[in-house]
């Protein structure tokens, strides 16, 4: 595990296949157009960035529904392709930072970073657990489900390519606040360690995010995914993504979270997630991605003195 990776590698991913909104897949475009590859630059990372993600092989024809799970070929097939970019990637020493898109996406950027290293933690920050089941998936939109897949809690003959690697024990989420009750049931089930909005109101973001990382690496020696759906934020911060909850993490408590885990020095491969400049007023537009913007600045160490 290359501990100061000199590289990043943003991969643009624009994808709105596993959820029902358009404009997330504006998303990464949005990002990119204000300046994120040379503000990455200016930190002091070489940055590699070939375009965005263009799913040139996937042709999906016919796509109907499989039970309730909507668009699985294309989901499938873009998040194989994806954990292949990011694999490819981390194999080559690079820090891969996906913009999504939603947050289906994850499925595929988590396989590729454990392709390379097994022993990674992911910290999940969001709203939403998104680890419902083919059973429990009220929607059956896929973005609502792809921490199931990669524990293998749940399967689907299209998503085989899946291996499930993660471990309960290696999975923590930051910020939720709105679960279903099939996703209650199996955060408890598999003691999946989670911080609502009411842990991070109780006990202050330093104290959870120290606990966070207690839960899941407490020797600090494990390679770090950190999935960062932005609608974890407050909408006040973060107002234009697809499915936004009132009561959520501030632009500080968001950013704290960032710098702590850049302060790790283990941060291992980024997402961000879910931006939609389609919804709400340019102003608001211009708000979420910017702090888009400032959010992977943080993550890759913007604010360490
Ligand atoms: N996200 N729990 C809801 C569902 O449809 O399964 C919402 C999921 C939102 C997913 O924001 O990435
Ligand atoms: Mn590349
Ligand atoms: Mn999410
Ligand atoms: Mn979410």
């Amino acid at each position: 595990f290359i501990k100061d990776p000199k590289t990043v590698a943003i991969i643009g991913c624009p994808f709105s296949g596993g959820q029902p909104r358009a404009g997330v897949d504006q998303g990464p475009i949005h990002l990119v157009e204000a300046g994120i590859i040379d503000q990455v630059s200016t930190l002091g990372w070489k940055t590699h960035f070939e375009g965005h993600h263009q799913f040139e092989n996937i042709h999906v024809e016919h796509d109907p529904p499989q039970g309730i799970l909507k668009r699985p070929k294309l989901v499938s097939a873009v998040c194989k392709s994806l954990s292949e970019v990011v694999g490819k990637h981390v194999h080559n020493g690079a820090l891969p930072v996906t913009l999504g898109g939603d947050h289906s996406l994850a499925m595929g950027t988590i396989s590729g970073t454990l392709s390379k290293h097994p022993d990674a933690v992911v910290i999940w920050v969001d709203a939403h657990a998104d680890i419902n089941t083919i059973e429990t998936t009220p929607t059956g939109n896929i973005h609502g489900m792809p921490a199931a897949f990669l524990l293998g809690l749940t399967s689907a003959p299209e998503f085989a390519w899946v291996k499930p690697i993660l471990k309960t024990n290696s999975l923590v989420y930051i910020g939720l606040r709105d679960i279903d009750p099939g996703e209650k049931k199996i955060l408890k089930q598999n003691g999946i360690t989670a911080f609502s909005m009411h842990e991070v109101d109780k006990y202050g973001i330093g104290e959870v995010v120290n606990r966070a990382l207690d839960a899941v690496n407490p020797y600090r020696d494990r390679p770090i995914h950190l999935t960062f759906d932005v609608d974890a934020l407050d909408p006040d911060v973060a107002p234009s993504t697809g499915t936004p909850v009132r009561g959520g993490l501030s632009f500080r408590e968001g950013h704290y979270i960032c710098e702590a885990i850049a302060e790790t020095g283990l941060l291992a491969a980024l997402d961000l997630m879910e931006v939609n400049p389609s919804l709400m007023a340019e102003f608001d537009v211009q708000k979420t991605v910017s702090v888009g913007c400032s959010l992977v600045r943080s993550a890759l160490g913007e604010t360490l003195l």
